[in-house]
């Protein structure tokens, strides 16, 4: 191998092996640098003779161009690994998914809660909403409940401080104070149309809320929920209440083969009264009577506190207990579970 040769030859391996731009332009001196082999070779030929000159030039000369040949390629090679790494360094994994902020949801008894609402909704009933501090009148008189019941007694309701209009005030036990409220501004409203002799539109109402009672284990809560429904005209009977109740329950547990039995009961503003009583016909609970609500014809009495003539109008009120359907629908035993705010219970809904 010649001397120039042995010199390209020599640029290829240090070039190839500089690991580094740095180390790449120090070798690249050593060739074509001020005082590089090849910068110096270039100088030497001003002293040959013309004919050597001229040889000898071209092959310098291509030793030159195969030494930057090398240099080029090895530039391109590291400029790519740097690019490389870059990009390595630097990537985007788009697969990753994003960071979402927790999500919060409905308790379980507000999913029942809403869930009654709509389905109630779609059978042309409003929902009423109003006070949990009742007033004694609304929450026992006007629903037919005597002095001496034992509702009334302190053992069974929370009385609180304060008065109105001379009657006690307590912790609701029932929503169906509430409906007394709305069938009165209902009956106010149309008033007019009453005493002309021209009827009025049918109240139909459900309330649904937090209600209280001194009561406290496994199936009671102090804090619990109702939900009470209330249709009145001028010929709501049994019959309406046994289809519409019927068609709810089938409607919110899904099941069209749902069983329904009303048997006879008491409640003071009902007569006749009866519990609601279901079945399913498949599933865990199939083949056991399982009591969802009570209801009746509302007394006349009641029908009176409303505002109206028990001779020309009559309609059919249930009551019903959101805690105990969510428990039902979805297979919990113990009601307390619902009220503890424990998530790893709550976020399975
Ligand atoms: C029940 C059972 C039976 C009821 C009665 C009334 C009203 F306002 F019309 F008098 N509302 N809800 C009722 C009737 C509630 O709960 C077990």
């Amino acid at each position: 191998m010649n001397e120039l040769n042995s010199l390209v030859d020599s640029a290829h391996k240090l070039f190839s092996a500089a690991p580094t731009v740095t180390d790449l332009e120090n070798a690249k001196a050593q060739f074509l640098g001020k005082s590089g082999r090849i910068t110096e070779l270039m100088k030497g030929l001003a002293t040959l003779p013309v004919e050597e000159k001229k040889s000898r030039g071209a092959a310098v000369h291509a030793a030159k161009v195969a030494i930057e040949g090398a240099l080029g390629t090895r530039r391109a090679e590291l400029a790519q690994a740097a690019l490389d790494k870059q990009l390595a360094a630097e990537a985007l994994d788009v697969t990753l998914p994003g960071r979402t902020v927790g999500g919060g949801g409905l308790h379980p008894v507000s999913i029942t809660m809403e869930r009654i609402e709509s389905i109630f909704s779609s059978m042309g009933f409003s929902v009423a909403q109003g006070p949990e501090i009742e007033s004694d009148w609304f929450n026992f008189t006007a629903l037919n409940t005597p002095e001496d019941h034992p509702a009334r007694s302190m053992h069974d309701t929370f009385y609180v401080q304060g008065e109105s209009g001379g009657a006690p005030l307590l912790l609701r036990t029932h929503t169906s104070p509430m409906q007394i409220r709305h069938a009165v501004a209902h009956v106010k409203r149309h008033r007019g149309r009453l005493d002309a002799g021209q009827g009025m539109p049918e109240i139909r109402v459900i309330a649904p809320g937090r209600t209280y009672r001194v009561d406290s284990d496994a199936t009671h809560s102090p804090m619990f929920h109702q939900c009470e429904g209330l249709w009145v005209g001028e010929a709501i009977s049994f019959k309406d209440l046994k289809v519409s109740f019927t068609d709810f329950c089938r409607t919110f547990f899904e099941s069209d083969d749902l069983v329904l039995r009303f048997r006879p009961s008491f409640f003071p503003f009902t007569e006749p009264s009866a519990e609601i009583d279901i079945q399913f016909q498949s599933g865990p609970l199939a083949g056991r009577w399982l009591e969802v609500a009570g209801s009746g014809q509302v007394h006349p009495n009641v029908i009176r506190n409303m505002g109206l003539d028990p001779e020309h109008f009559m309609g059919f009120a249930f009551g019903m207990g959101p805690d105990r359907l969510t428990m039902l629908r979805y297979g919990v035993s113990d009601l307390r579970l619902f009220f503890d705010g424990d998530l790893r219970f709550l976020n399975q809904f």
